[in-house]
């Protein structure tokens, strides 16, 4: 690593797993080296470091190498000792757990084949939609009693679902409104127009193996 203290962190802007882990990153304040790269055009020096080929990969030292967004979170959210910070980590328990899997699962099995019906060649992308519908009148009816999934604080299980809600609602907008789950939509807008997706949306060049270490803080971009 190019500083010992500061984690390297590749990842790619519009990936919703990398996005649910700069979400984080920000919410516990921590610096990382930023590198951003292009799934079709893997870095080979990146390559080096993960079997998987996949994003987000946190490099905290050259023996610990976190692979899965979930890792990194959970670094994340055992090393945040301000306590301010230190409310991301609330309600973490078997429930909130529960919903990222689903999410993560499930959820992702009917998204990718809705989002990309060709690359499964499946007919009928529409199915794929209709079975995630429940778990989205799920959420909506989790958010008639908290303005968050959880609790009326956002919390890093809201930062992992949001990104996945967010690419089923971009693949046909006026769809997803016409459902007309207003509580589910009205969190959707709380996070979408937050200051937290302005920073974590930041654009940065595409790293190359001899730039200067950008170091970033998503809190304060
Ligand atoms: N389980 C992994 C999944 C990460 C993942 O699938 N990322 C996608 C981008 S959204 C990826 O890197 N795919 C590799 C590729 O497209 O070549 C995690 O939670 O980090």
């Amino acid at each position: 690593m190019s500083n010992s203290l500061i984690p390297i962190l590749y990842s790619f802007r519009r990936c919703p797993y990398a996005m649910r882990t700069r979400f984080v990153l920000r919410s516990v304040s921590q610096s990382v080296e930023i590198r951003e790269i292009k799934l079709q055009n893997k870095p080979k020096e990146f390559l080096k470091v993960t079997n998987l080929g996949t994003v987000p990969v946190m490099i905290l030292s050259k023996r610990k190498v976190l692979l899965e967004s979930l890792d990194i979170i959970n670094w994340c959210l055992k090393n945040s000792k301000n306590i301010e910070e230190r409310k991301i980590v609330h309600n973490q328990n078997d429930i909130t757990w529960d919903y990222i899997k689903i999410v993560d699962n499930e959820f992702k099995y009917n998204l990718d084949r809705y989002k990309y019906p060709t690359r499964y060649s499946n007919k009928d992308p529409n199915l794929y939609r209709k079975n995630n519908l429940s778990f989205l009148e799920d959420l909506n009816n989790r958010l008639k009693n908290s303005k968050f999934l959880f609790s009326d604080e956002i919390c890093f299980s809201d930062y992992c679902i949001f990104p996945f809600i967010r690419q089923f609602r971009n693949v046909d907008i006026d769809w997803f409104e016409k459902l007309n789950f207003k509580f589910l939509n009205n969190w959707f807008s709380i996070i979408v127009n937050g200051v937290a997706f302005e920073n974590i949306m930041r654009k940065y060049k595409l790293w190359e193996p001899n730039d200067k270490p950008v170091i970033t803080n998503f809190k304060y971009n």
